[in-house]
């Protein structure tokens, strides 16, 4: 159930944009399992539909000078942060017309002008860069606030408690944004790890950490606003723990035979598209019409990626090594 928002989100604006961004992610990724069959994807690509009010949450908390560092299921993380989804696909089919010239894909999905600092396949790696960019932002004095995103798999990575430590110390502007989806790959939670509120790890070094439920968009924007606040104020960082679950295979070719479909299915009734199209429906701001025109340009966005991410052609062989190294003298952000 998405809850009744307090003061600060309104729903007319920010619900009306929250339900059209997750829609889009939502046909986004849905349709990413049949491009890998076709070929179009050469790799794994890992959707995360289910999950689509975490990123969404977050990002409408964000400001235009802020940065975020992404995981190897990060295309939501991209597009709730403005990214093309054109060019996203395009990328994601490593073609030249994606946003890293297609020598990326889909774990390498960088847009400095957004501040994207990248998806990324090494499991915990983003908690690092996104500590880093704040660590950039607090030296040079500017009020940019950097958000890592990453699972509950990556909390086992020592590189979590080293960065939560320093962030402390430091009173860094970092949110740490932990997407429990309850599984790192075909291993649970339940498995894998002795403490399952994830968020007393954050307590344990001094950083304040909230739990919130990553179904509920409301939630997660009031939590993630509150956290950008703090740190854009001097305040420090936060760990936020978000409850959560990817309704489709860790990947494409993923057999699911660790989990039964009947969990699957029970988390599919809280989901976070309906909850909020209820709301929006049930507080007079969209008619039953609306949530159908945005499915439909949800929908239509997709087909127009789709057609510029195959037309565009491959990156060419002789720019192989180009764009390995920064160009002497480059500006970083
Ligand atoms: C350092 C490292 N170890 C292992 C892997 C293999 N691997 C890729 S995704 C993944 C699971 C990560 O789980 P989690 O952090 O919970 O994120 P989720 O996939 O659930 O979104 C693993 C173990 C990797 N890519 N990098």
């Amino acid at each position: 159930m998405t809850s009744a928002p307090a003061a600060g989100f309104d729903l007319a604006t920010t619900g009306v944009q929250a339900l059209r961004t997750m829609s889009l992610i939502r046909e986004f990724e849905r349709r990413l399992p049949g491009y890998a069959e076709r070929d179009l994807i050469r790799g794994s690509t890992h959707p995360s539909v289910g999950m689509e009010a975490v990123a969404v949450g977050v990002s409408l908390a964000l400001g235009p000078h802020d940065s975020i560092a992404s995981n190897h299921r990060g295309h939501a993380h991209c597009l709730a942060r403005g990214a093309d989804p054109a060019r996203t696909l395009a990328e994601i089919f490593g073609r030249s017309d994606g946003y890293c010239g297609g020598k990326g894909g889909s774990m390498h999905i960088a847009v400095r002008e957004l501040g994207i600092l990248g998806t990324n396949g090494i499991v915990g790696a983003g908690i690092g860069l996104a500590t880093g960019a704040a660590l950039a932002a607090s030296l040079k004095g500017t009020d940019e606030v950097a958000v890592a995103y990453f699972g509950d798999g990556a909390s086992n990575q020592g590189v979590l408690g080293e960065s939560l430590n320093l962030a402390a110390i430091w009173h860094l502007p970092v949110v740490f944004v932990c997407e429990n989806n309850h599984y790192a790959q075909s291993a649970s939670i339940e498995r894998m790890v002795a403490q399952l509120h994830i968020s007393a790890r954050g307590t344990a070094y001094g950083v304040e950490s909230v739990d919130v439920d990553g179904m509920d968009v409301v939630a997660v924007n009031e939590a993630a606003t509150a956290a950008v606040k703090r740190a854009r104020a001097g305040g420090g960082p936060t760990l936020i723990v978000a409850d959560t679950y990817r309704y489709l295979g860790h990947m494409a070719a993923d057999t699911q035979i660790y989990r039964e479909s009947t969990e699957v299915d029970a988390w599919r009734t809280k989901d976070p598209i309906a909850a909020l199209a209820r709301l929006l429906t049930s507080s007079g701001h969209l008619t039953e019409q609306d949530l159908t025109r945005i499915q439909r340009d949800a929908a239509r966005a997709m087909d127009e990626a789709k057609a510029f991410a195959v037309n565009s052609p491959p990156p060419p062989a002789d720019s192989a090594f180009a764009d390995v190294y920064a160009d002497a003298g480059e500006q970083t952000r």
